[in-house]
């Protein structure tokens, strides 16, 4: 009996938290790896315009190679949502995602030209080959739309907290950072951001509890991978 009425309990719990939005949980429980992937020290680095122009420059290289991958990532994405979606303004959602990634591309070789970059000899380094494979894992059919939209708003929002946090009042971002950190940290893509959260909620609220476990170990994969991914532009593989 007692038994019984501990798992009610339990139960009642866990639809609260659906209540409140899971991710809002989950940004809460994880706090501080959560921390650590949006105010890593490069970013400060940017922010107090102490950063060491080279770990910049291989960021910039290996985010290009990123992005690359990024893109037929947001397209398994939007097969998902036409295919799963029970709400048809989420595929205009990521399609908007999407045509912002062909400037992005553009953004990037033409940011590598200026800074002596060349784009065709970028080798991947670890650990973005790591978070690419992360990328390709969860373009896989069986990765339901649920889990998959989790990530996507996970890669997104981690970039627009860390960029925005560049070009907050009182930071000291050089002139020559700042585009680069309006682009992530921008209003607009705050709002995107928002709206790419809001799905992962409502899918989340009517996930059954093994989706909603998988999602949030894909969550914090996510967070691992930009931790690494920023510590491999400081340079310490
Ligand atoms: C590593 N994470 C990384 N690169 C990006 N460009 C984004 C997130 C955001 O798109």
């Amino acid at each position: 009996m007692k038994q019984k009425s501990s798992e009610k309990m339990e139960e009642k719990a866990k639809a609260e938290e659906k209540k409140m939005g899971m991710i809002e949980v989950w940004l809460r429980k994880h706090r501080s790896l959560y921390n650590g992937a949006t105010r890593h020290p490069l970013i400060l680095s940017i922010r107090d315009g102490t950063i060491n122009i080279d770990c910049f420059k291989t960021w910039l290289a290996q985010d290009y190679l990123f992005v690359r991958a990024f893109v037929p990532f947001a397209a398994s994405l939007l097969i998902k949502a036409w295919k799963e979606s029970d709400e048809s303004g989420d595929v205009e959602v990521i399609l908007g995602g999407m045509a912002s990634l062909e400037d992005e591309i553009s953004w990037f070789k033409r940011e590598a030209n200026k800074w002596g970059v060349s784009v065709s000899d970028v080798v991947p380094q670890r650990a973005n080959v790591k978070y690419c494979g992360l990328l390709e894992s969860l373009m896989s059919p069986e990765v339901e739309y649920t889990v998959a939209i989790t990530a996507f708003w996970a890669i997104e929002a981690v970039y627009q907290e860390s960029f925005a946090h560049c070009i907050e009042e009182g930071s000291k971002t050089p002139p020559e950072l700042k585009e680069t950190c309006a682009r992530w940290g921008n209003e607009a893509f705050g709002n995107y951001c928002q709206s790419l959260q809001k799905i992962a909620n409502r899918r989340l609220q009517k996930a059954s509890d093994e989706e909603l476990k998988k999602a949030e170990v894909t969550f914090l994969s996510v967070l691992e991978n930009e931790v690494e991914f920023w510590n491999m532009s400081r340079g310490n593989v």
